[in-house]
């Protein structure tokens, strides 16, 4: 029987997350509001580890100084008596109408103005509360119409936004990284950074780039139809996996922000085992927190609300157990031998090797038989089968 989580695995929810009312672009609220201080104390007993938020999840919009201190009064005593952690903070800069047509972009320079302030007040609350990471998610910031928008203007205002935001932090003193998030689309017809590939190379061009990494989505990728696993490896291999959004998506279509596994659960699978089993002898290559991002479904009532997020967890969990037990099969070890996995991390010249000596070596091209090295199999149907036979407690 898989243990029960406890803050120990670092599980995290957005406020946003189960306070969701199911609101969607055809249909009024399923659920009534759900007050922040609750869901606190029931992802506590749950087992998990924190909570993060946007700004306005905690203090609505345009709340006045009196009633935003109650407000995070109130939270803090919350997270005092459950020993709660809030590891991440954000800033919604999406449901105001103010933020139509963007933010840090928007073609209006008083709109991006507003913007910054809207952060850097959040930011200096990150600080208090002790956030460590905190998450940019540009759901507004992009077009329907391409002519619209001057795309490279755009990039040069959100590079200054992030820079700007970056440098307020480094001169305040707060210990606070920036975790990118991208989508491809939706709210907007085209959202700016839509993919981990994207946004990588934006880092690149920021000033404060070592102080910025990633918070990629599952199926923010799975909309595109691209392979997460494979995001998620080269977003490590970068040093910028600073946070992880999981959740579950059935390939593209609208963002469906299912429980995790409840989507692609061979990819959840693959993901699960890079995380825990990917770093360096094997253990994990991701400490931070294991953050969901989901909506539970439209058609549950509170209590459904909470069974979705413990099924979060519990899948998290069945699929680690699952990895470990994957890993240490020796057939599998076998199997992952015999397709000559473990071989890639052989440097492909010797130590000290020139690529004079690779001319001077005649096994590499002209004794080379490429027509006999073309009729080796590589056994990764067998390696395949023996992951789906662990994922379904066949072996
Ligand atoms: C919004 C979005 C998420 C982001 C959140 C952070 S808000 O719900 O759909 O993917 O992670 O701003
Ligand atoms: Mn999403
Ligand atoms: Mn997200």
């Amino acid at each position: 029987m898989t243990s029960q989580p406890t803050p120990a695995d670092k599980f995290t929810f957005g406020l946003w997350t189960v306070g969701w009312q199911a609101r969607d672009p055809f249909g009024d609220a399923t659920r009534p509001p759900l007050d922040p201080v609750e869901s606190v104390h029931r992802l506590a007993e749950l087992g998990a580890y924190g909570v993060t938020f946007h700004d306005d999840d905690l203090v609505p919009f345009g709340s006045d100084t009196d009633s935003r201190d109650k407000h995070i009064t109130r939270f803090r005593d919350a997270l005092a008596e459950t020993g709660m952690a809030v590891p991440m903070m954000t800033t919604n800069l999406f449901t105001h109408p103010v933020f139509k047509e963007g933010a840090f972009t928007a073609n209006d320079r008083d709109i991006r103005r507003y913007a910054l302030r809207k952060t850097m007040r959040n930011l200096d609350l990150a600080a208090e509360l002790g956030a460590k990471t905190y998450v940019f998610w540009g759901g507004r910031e992009g077009s329907e119409v391409d002519v619209a928008k001057d795309v490279r203007a755009a990039l040069d205002r959100f590079r200054e936004g992030i820079d700007t935001l970056a440098q307020y932090c480094v001169d305040s003193g707060y210990e606070i990284r920036f975790a990118l998030e991208p989508k491809p689309n939706e709210p907007r017809g085209d959202i700016l950074l839509p993919t981990v590939g994207h946004a990588l190379a934006f880092i690149n061009s920021l000033e404060h780039r070592d102080m910025v990494g990633l918070n990629p989505e599952v199926g923010h990728e799975q909309m595109s139809n691209l392979n997460f696993v494979h995001a998620i490896s080269q977003v490590l291999w970068h040093g910028k996996l600073f946070h992880i959004d999981l959740n579950g998506q059935h390939g593209p279509k609208f963002d469906q922000d299912l429980v995790f596994g409840h989507g692609d659960l061979l990819s959840a699978f693959g993901l699960v085992d890079l995380l825990e089993n990917g770093g360096p002898n094997g253990g994990p290559s991701y400490d931070g927190p294991r953050h969901f991002d989901y909506k539970p479904l439209r058609t549950e009532d509170i209590e459904g609300v909470w069974v979705s997020a413990a099924a979060n967890m519990r899948t998290y969990l069945l699929l680690k157990e699952r990895a470990a037990a994957f890993r240490a099969d020796p057939d599998v070890q076998e199997a992952l031998a015999a397709a000559r996995v473990p071989d890639l991390s052989i440097p492909t010249l010797a130590a000290g090797e020139t690529y004079t000596d690779l001319l001077a070596d005649r096994t590499a091209f002209e004794d080379f038989d490429a027509e006999a090295a073309a009729e080796r199999g590589h056994g990764a149907s067998r390696v395949d089968q023996l992951f789906i036979e662990h994922l379904l407690c066949a072996r």
